[in-house]
């Protein structure tokens, strides 16, 4: 899958986010390294993406020219994405648990030289959009229909050349290009907003000719309705600010450990288990 527009019910895709969160955990956990909370975050978006039909790809080509792009630019969120891939057939279930071990493809940062399905190398933040508006750029002289997704952090936001890759992108009018800003409110070091607040992104995003939503992005049937919204725009490309929570899905287990950020750390074994019967 999914090279076909089949739309599944909410329901589904809310067992899928499920299964795709216990994944994340358990991996991360055996790991004993990497970003759980700034996965979980994530979770709706990626598994709407890729299990919404709102994504062209067969997994058995993970080079088929005519296939959608999604980039992870917040790449050490990967754990979501090698979770929504193995579900969707790049490789098998079992090979998460190999996550950032010695030899795996299933590099602490997505590495698009290890795995087969990887759209762009990512981990040095700010710079998948301006990929992702080459592959746009790309596949327009290529005559392919291709839409790309790009996945940006709030902290993320700070860097510069995400606002030179949105003037960009207005000024090639890349109705194909889509944005999502996981405002989950978290850095790596705090509150984004402490760090550098750059909220509210709607109207900053917008002054530069986008258009642009801004939903609850933990919210599965306004992330299946952005989307639509999305998929309609065609003339300039459109941003999603996806207002979530870092380590949605199992915030009461975070906020017994004091720490509603919990960047970078995989949860220990007591946390996990009680994590994955929250998830259960
Ligand atoms: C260019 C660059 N600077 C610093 C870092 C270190 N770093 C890794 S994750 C992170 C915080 C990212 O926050 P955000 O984009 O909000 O993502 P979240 O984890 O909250 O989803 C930072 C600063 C990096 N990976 N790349
Ligand atoms: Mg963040």
């Amino acid at each position: 899958m999914s090279t076909d527009t089949t739309r599944p019910s909410i329901d589904d895709l809310q067992a899928k986010a499920k299964v795709i969160r216990q994944h994340i955990v358990r991996m991360t956990t055996e790991a004993g390294s990497g970003h759980p909370s700034s996965s979980l975050s994530a979770t709706e978006v990626v598994t709407a993406l890729y299990f919404g039909g709102y994504m062209q790809y067969d997994a058995n080509r993970p080079d088929w020219n005519a296939r959608d792009r999604f980039i992870m630019s917040k790449g050490h969120a990967c754990p979501v994405l090698y979770a929504a891939m193995a579900e969707a057939g790049y490789f098998p279930t079992e090979d998460l648990m190999t996550l950032r071990k010695l030899g795996s493809p299933l590099e602490g940062h997505p590495n698009l030289r290890r795995l087969d399905g990887i759209e762009a190398s990512t981990g040095s933040l700010g710079q998948g959009l301006s990929i992702g508006i080459g592959q746009a750029l790309a596949c327009r002289i290529d005559r392919l229909e291709s839409k790309v997704f790009v996945m940006i952090g709030d902290g993320e936001m700070g860097e510069g050349q995400v606002w030179e890759a949105i003037a960009t992108a207005a000024k090639y009018q890349l109705g194909s290009l889509t944005a999502i800003i996981d405002q989950n409110g978290f850095q790596q070091t705090g509150a984004t907003g402490d760090v550098l607040d750059l909220t509210p992104f709607q109207p900053k995003i917008e002054s530069f000719g986008w258009h642009v939503q801004t939903i609850n992005g933990n919210d599965m049937g306004e992330v299946v309705a952005a989307l639509d919204a999305a998929a309609a725009v065609t003339d300039r490309p459109t941003a999603i600010v996806s207002k979530t929570q870092k380590g949605f899905g199992i915030l009461p287990v975070l906020e017994e450990a004091g720490d509603l950020n919990f960047h970078g750390k995989p949860l220990p074994a007591d946390m996990c288990e009680k994590a994955l019967e929250l998830l259960s």
